[in-house]
C-alpha cells in the first residue's frame, strides 16, 4: 500500500479508509495535505477491490479544522485562485469516485474541512461534530466547493445563512438540516460507519455505482434528461448477472450472493 506523509490510507476487505493525519494542527489542509489526499484518492480509484471509501480525521478534536490559515495568509490573488483550484480538483476527485464515500465527522469540520465532508456522499457525525463555513470572518469565501456543494445539500437559503454569518452548527442542527445523515455518540461513531459500510456492501456493487451515477449526473440535467439517464442506467442493470442473482434470490426466499 502506498505511503503518504500527511494521510493514512488503508484498503481492507473492500473498505478504503483515508485518515487525515495531522492531529496537532487539527488536520488543517496545507497544500502538502491536499496533494497527499489527491494521490491517495488516485490509489483508491485504481484499486478495483475498493467498494466504499471512508474519510476521517486523526485525533479526537477535529475531522479537519479547515484549510491551513498560516499557509493561506500570504497568498497573492493568483496563488489564492490556484489553491482553491487545487482543493476543488482534489475534492471533485472524491465526489467523482465510482464508489460511494462516507465522511466520519468527529469534532470540528470547518471551512475546507466542512467542504471535504461535503464531497463525500454520506456524512455520519458524532455528537461532538461542529460544522461551518467561517471563511467570510477571515476575509475570504469558501473555496473548496462550499458555495456549491453546501447549497446542493442543505438548500440555497440555509447555505446563504450559514456562509454569510459564519455560524458553526452543532451535530443536532446539522442533522436536522440534512448536513449530517446520522449522529451517534463519539464511542459509537466507528461502529455506525461500519454498519453503513456493511449495509452498502451487501447490495449489488454495480447497482450501487449506477445509482450514484444517476443521482450525481442527473442533478446536473433538466428533469426529462435526468429521467432518460435513469432509464438507460436501469436498463443496463439487466445486462449484469447481479440482476438475475438478486431477483432469483428474492423469488427463492434466499439471500443473494452478488458478484
Ligand atoms: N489552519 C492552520 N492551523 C490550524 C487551523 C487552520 N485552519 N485550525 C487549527 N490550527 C492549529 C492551531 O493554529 C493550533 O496550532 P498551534 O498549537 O501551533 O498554535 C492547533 O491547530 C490547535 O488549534 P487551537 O489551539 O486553535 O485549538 P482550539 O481547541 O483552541 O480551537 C478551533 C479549535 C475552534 C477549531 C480553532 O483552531 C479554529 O478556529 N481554527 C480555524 C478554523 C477555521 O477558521 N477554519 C476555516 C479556515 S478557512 C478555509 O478552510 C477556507 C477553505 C477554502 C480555501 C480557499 C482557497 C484560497
Amino acid at each position: 500500500m502506498a505511503e503518504f506523509e500527511t494521510v493514512l490510507l488503508d484498503v481492507n476487505a473492500g473498505v478504503a479508509t483515508l485518515t487525515i493525519n495531522q492531529p496537532k494542527a487539527l488536520n488543517a489542509l496545507s497544500s502538502a495535505v491536499l496533494a497527499d489526499i489527491s494521490a491517495a484518492v488516485d490509489v483508491v480509484a485504481a484499486d478495483k477491490s475498493a467498494r466504499v471509501l471512508v474519510i476521517k480525521g486523526a485525533g479526537d478534536k477535529a475531522f479537519v479544522a479547515g484549510a491551513n490559515i498560516k499557509e493561506m495568509s500570504e497568498l497573492s490573488p493568483a496563488e489564492g485562485e490556484a489553491f482553491s483550484k487545487a482543493g476543488n480538483d482534489t475534492f471533485s476527485k472524491i465526489a467523482n469516485l465510482d464508489i460511494p464515500s462516507i465522511a466520519a465527522v468527529n469534532g470540528f469540520a470547518l471551512g475546507g474541512g466542512s467542504e471535504l465532508a461535503l464531497a463525500a456522499d454520506i456524512r455520519i457525525g458524532s455528537t461532538t461534530a461542529r460544522l461551518g463555513q467561517p471563511e467570510v470572518g477571515l476575509g475570504i469565501i469558501p473555496g473548496f466547493g462550499g458555495t456549491q456543494r453546501l447549497s446542493r445539500i442543505v438548500g440555497i437559503a440555509k447555505a446563504k445563512e450559514l456562509i454569510y454569518t459564519a455560524r458553526i452548527v452543532k451535530a443536532d442542527e446539522a442533522l436536522n438540516m440534512g448536513l449530517l445523515n446520522q449522529v451517534v455518540e463519539v464511542e459509537e461513531l466507528e461502529a455506525a460507519v461500519e454498519k453503513m459500510v456493511n449495509a452498502i456492501m451487501k447490495q449489488a456493487p454495480n447497482s450501487v455505482i449506477a445509482s450514484k451515477q444517476a443521482i450525481d449526473q442527473g442533478i446536473e440535467l433538466p428533469l426529462a434528461d435526468a429521467l432518460a439517464l435513469e432509464a438507460k442506467l436501469f436498463g443496463e442493470q439487466f445486462a449484469h448477472p447481479n440482476q438475475k442473482i438478486g431477483m432469483t434470490a428474492f423469488i427463492e426466499k434466499s439471500a443473494p450472493t452478488f458478484e
